[in-house]
Parts: structure tokens; C-alpha cells; sequence
């Protein structure tokens, strides 16, 4: 059977939770997540690469898929689910080349246009953002709004579609309405590192 995204796509950062990946896995696990991506822009390869091998098992263990960001080469070596690559890493035919038919291969769009361009890719779903202005991406493309996921909706059709960017508890009622079937979250999920489970609980109900 076809992998099917959950509502809720949370993705790790050391940096604004203040702890590892596996920590902030074992939370999220804990809350419910069952699909979760490591991103770490700072690392060192070998140092992502031993979080990732971490990680996975620990993941694996707990019936939850691990989603690599933007090495597909770390995806390859330490046995994760799949990679997330953005316009400028390694494309993603080179990552189903790389990772195999069964890898999850997700990547990122900023605009109708490349959303549309992305539907000839081996991909399991389109990414389209940032949907709200957000901090956590340094010089992000301009955001697209909630009226950017009905346009990209349209026109990906059945194809799996991720918002990401700013978006929050208050905020992701309106993203799912306007036709995302799964949010990607930083700042709002992660960011209170004693509230990561009751945050990623509360997500799931919004
Ligand atoms: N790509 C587009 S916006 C973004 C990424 C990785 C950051 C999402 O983080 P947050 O904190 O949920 O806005
Ligand atoms: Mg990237």
C-alpha cells in the first residue's frame, strides 16, 4: 500500500529546542508523531549522521518513520525512511536512484510553478511554503499564504501536499481548509522543550 502522510509532520531543530534529536524524537513519539524529519543546517556530516543512526533505531523501535532533511547521502548510510530535499540539494531522481524504490522522497516547492514542475519527479509528496512569515528559515522565498495552498492544491491534484512556515495551533485549522493534507512544523511544536508531547497532542486534534 501507498505510504499515507499523517496530519501532523513535525521536524527537529537542536538549536531552537535546545536539545538532540533523539530527545526531541522520543517527545514527539510520545505526543503521537509517527513520521518525523531530522533537519540540522549546523552539523557536522559525521555528527548528523550518528543523531540519524540514533535516531532511527530508536524510531524504528517505536513504529515511527524517520525522514531525513537534505543529505540524501546520511538517508543512505544510516537506513532512514527517506530524504526531504529542497531546490538545491541533490535532486530527488538522484535520491530514488540513491535510496531505492521504498524511500519516502519529499520535496520542497515555493510557488505554483515549481510545484507544478515537480509532478514529473519520483516524489512521494510536494512540499509548498512558506505559507506564513517565520523565523526559523533564514532569508526564506517570499511567503505564499493560505490562498498559495488552494492554487497549489488545484493544481497537484491527488499528489500528497505539505505546508510549511509559520505555521502554529492558531493558524493550522485555515491551512488544512485551504487544502494541505499534512503540516510541517518547527517553532510552534518545538520550541517549549517540556511541551513537546502536549504540543504535538494538541495538534493532532486542531
Ligand atoms: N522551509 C520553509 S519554511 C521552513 C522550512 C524548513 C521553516 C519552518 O519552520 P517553522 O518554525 O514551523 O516556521
Ligand atoms: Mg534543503
Amino acid at each position: 500500500m501507498k505510504f499515507v502522510l499523517p496530519k501532523i509532520y513535525p521536524i527537529t531543530d537542536t538549536r531552537i529546542s535546545g536539545l538532540s534529536h533523539l530527545e526531541q524524537v522520543r517527545r514527539l513519539i510520545a505526543g503521537g508523531a509517527t513520521l518525523i524529519q531530522l533537519r540540522d543546517k549546523s552539523a557536522p556530516g559525521g555528527e548528523f549522521y550518528d543523531a540519524a543512526l540514533e535516531t532511527i533505531a530508536y524510531a524504528h523501535d517505536h513504529g515511527a518513520k524517520i525522514i531525513v532533511n537534505d543529505r540524501a547521502d546520511i538517508a543512505l548510510a544510516s537506513g532512514a525512511d527517506g530524504v526531504h530535499v529542497g531546490q538545491d540539494d541533490l535532486s530527488p531522481r538522484h535520491a530514488r536512484d540513491l535510496l531505492g524504490p521504498k524511500a519516502i522522497i519529499g520535496f520542497s516547492t515555493h510557488s505554483p510553478i515549481e510545484a507544478e514542475e515537480a509532478l514529473v519527479l519520483p516524489i512521494d509528496y510536494i512540499a509548498i511554503g512558506p505559507i506564513f512569515p517565520t523565523a526559523t528559515k533564514r532569508d526564506h522565498e517570499p511567503v505564499v499564504g493560505v490562498a498559495g495552498v488552494r492554487t497549489v492544491r488545484k493544481i497537484v491534484g491527488e499528489v500528497p501536499l505539505v505546508a510549511i512556515g509559520g505555521i502554529d495551533r492558531q493558524n493550522v485549522a485555515s491551512v488544512f481548509a485551504s487544502g494541505a493534507d499534512t503540516v510541517a512544523l518547527i517553532n510552534d511544536l518545538i520550541s517549549e522543550p517540556g511541551l513537546i508531547e502536549r504540543r504535538m497532542r494538541e495538534l493532532q486534534q486542531a
